[in-house]
C-alpha cells in the first residue's frame, strides 16, 4: 500500500497524485439560473435535458481511462471518483432540480491548498450534491494521512435571491452580455458567499480567484478569511461573455510563465504584481477548432485547459496542435492526450483532474 499525502501547493510542481473524472451517468440538467447564463444563445443545448447519450458516455470514460493511464504509467498515482445516482433530483428546503450533472469535472467542485482539501459552494443548483461523488476519497485519505484536513465550504441557499433575473432570458445577444460582465454584472448575486473551485489558481502564498457567473465577491472573501496566511487576488477578464472557470482563461506553466486567453486578457492594473516579479503573460495559441463538440457547455479555449506535469513537461489535447507547436517553443515537453471527446462533460485536462499531491512547499513568488 503506497502511502497517502494531501499536499498541493500550486499548478506545476511535479504531480504524483491525482483525482481524474468519470463520466459514468452524466446528465444534461434541467435549466436553472445561473447554468443558463452560462449556455451560449445559439447552442444546441438549449431547451433540452436529461441523461446524456449512452454512447457519449461510453467515449467519454475511454479517453478518461486512457489519460488515468497515461498518467499511471508516468509514475503518478490515479484515484477515480464513485458516481452517486445523477439521476435523481437535487432537493433541499429551499430548491427542487429534477437531475444532478454528473461527477465530472472534479477541479469544479475540490480545491487543494497544502494538506487541505476543500470543497466548493458551487452555484448551480444540480451540483449542490456533487461532492458526494468524492467522499469515499476524502474518507480513505482521511484515514490514511494523518495531516489530511477535510474542509467544506458553508453549503449555500441558492434561492431565486442569488440570481440576477435579468440573465433569465436566452435572448439577450453577446454584445449586452460583454458590457454586462465588463461592468462586473454577472447572474450571480452577492445574496452569500459562492465559489467554484475552478475560479482558483494556486501559486503558493498566492491565490488568484476569478470573480464571474460562478464565484461572487463574497464567496472570494470567505475564501480570504479561510486561508489567512495566504493573498487571495480578484481578478476579471473582460472579452469573455460567459465568464464561468478561470481554467481555459488564464494558465500557469511554471514560476514565472502564464498563458492569456487573447480575447480575455488580463487588465493593465491587475498586472502589477506579475510585472513587479518578471513573470511573463504572453497570449495563449489560437485553438484548433472553430467550435467546441456538439452538448458542450464550454468554448473552444479548453486549447488552453492544460495539465501541467512539472515545470517542463504539459498534457495537451492531441488535436491541440497550435497550442502544442506554442508549448514546444516555450521549452516544454508535451504529452498528447485525446480528449476531446469528453469536453462535453464539463471540460479539458485540467478540469477533469484535482491535485491530491505535488512535490514541493508553499512559496512566495510575489515577494
Ligand atoms: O472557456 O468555456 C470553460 C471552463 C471549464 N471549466 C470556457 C470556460
Amino acid at each position: 500500500m503506497q502511502k497517502t499525502v494531501v499536499n498541493s501547493w500550486n499548478e506545476w510542481d511535479p504531480l504524483k497524485h491525482v483525482i481524474v473524472g468519470r463520466a459514468d451517468d452524466c446528465h444534461i440538467p434541467p435549466e436553472e439560473p445561473a447554468l443558463d447564463a452560462k449556455v451560449p444563445e445559439d447552442s444546441d443545448m438549449r431547451g433540452q435535458w436529461g441523461r446524456r447519450p449512452q454512447e457519449t458516455i461510453d467515449r467519454a470514460n475511454e479517453l478518461l481511462d486512457n489519460f488515468a493511464s497515461i498518467l499511471e504509467s508516468r509514475g503518478i498515482r490515479v484515484d477515480r471518483p464513485t458516481p452517486i445516482d445523477h439521476s435523481k433530483p437535487a432537493m433541499t428546503p429551499d430548491f427542487r432540480t429534477e437531475s444532478q450533472f454528473g461527477c465530472m469535472p472534479p477541479r469544479d467542485v475540490l480545491l487543494t491548498v497544502g494538506s487541505e482539501m476543500l470543497e466548493a459552494t458551487m452555484s448551480y443548483r444540480c451540483r449542490w450534491f456533487e461532492y458526494l461523488n468524492y467522499r469515499p476519497l476524502m474518507q480513505q485519505y482521511f484515514e490514511h494521512d494523518p495531516n489530511f484536513r477535510h474542509e467544506s465550504a458553508p453549503k449555500p441557499r441558492l434561492t431565486d435571491a442569488d440570481y440576477h433575473p435579468d440573465y433569465l432570458s436566452d435572448k439577450i445577444g453577446v454584445e449586452k452580455r460583454l458590457k454586462w460582465t465588463a461592468e462586473k454584472f454577472f447572474v450571480t448575486t452577492e445574496e452569500e458567499p459562492l465559489f467554484d473551485a475552478a475560479d482558483v489558481l494556486r501559486f503558493g502564498r498566492d491565490l488568484v480567484v476569478q470573480h464571474g457567473f460562478t464565484t461572487n465577491l463574497k464567496g472570494i472573501e470567505w475564501l480570504r478569511r479561510h486561508f489567512p496566511d495566504h493573498r487571495v487576488h480578484t481578478v476579471n477578464f473582460p472579452g469573455d461573455p460567459y465568464p464561468i472557470h478561470i481554467d481555459a482563461t488564464f494558465t500557469p506553466l511554471r514560476p514565472g510563465l502564464i498563458l492569456n486567453n487573447p480575447q480575455r486578457r488580463l487588465p493593465e492594473e491587475q498586472r502589477k504584481m506579475y510585472r513587479d516579479n518578471d513573470w511573463e503573460i504572453v497570449d495563449a495559441a489560437q485553438p484548433a477548432h472553430n467550435t467546441p463538440p456538439p452538448l458542450c457547455y464550454s468554448s473552444t479555449w479548453l486549447s488552453m485547459n492544460v495539465l501541467v506535469l512539472d515545470p517542463k513537461t504539459v498534457c495537451v489535447e492531441k488535436s491541440e496542435v497550435y497550442q502544442a507547436e506554442q508549448m514546444d517553443k516555450l521549452g516544454m515537453e508535451v504529452v498528447e492526450v485525446e480528449l476531446r471527446d469528453a469536453y462535453a462533460f464539463g471540460g479539458g485536462l485540467h478540469c477533469c483532474t484535482a491535485d491530491v499531491f505535488r512535490e514541493g512547499t508553499c512559496e512566495d513568488y510575489f515577494p
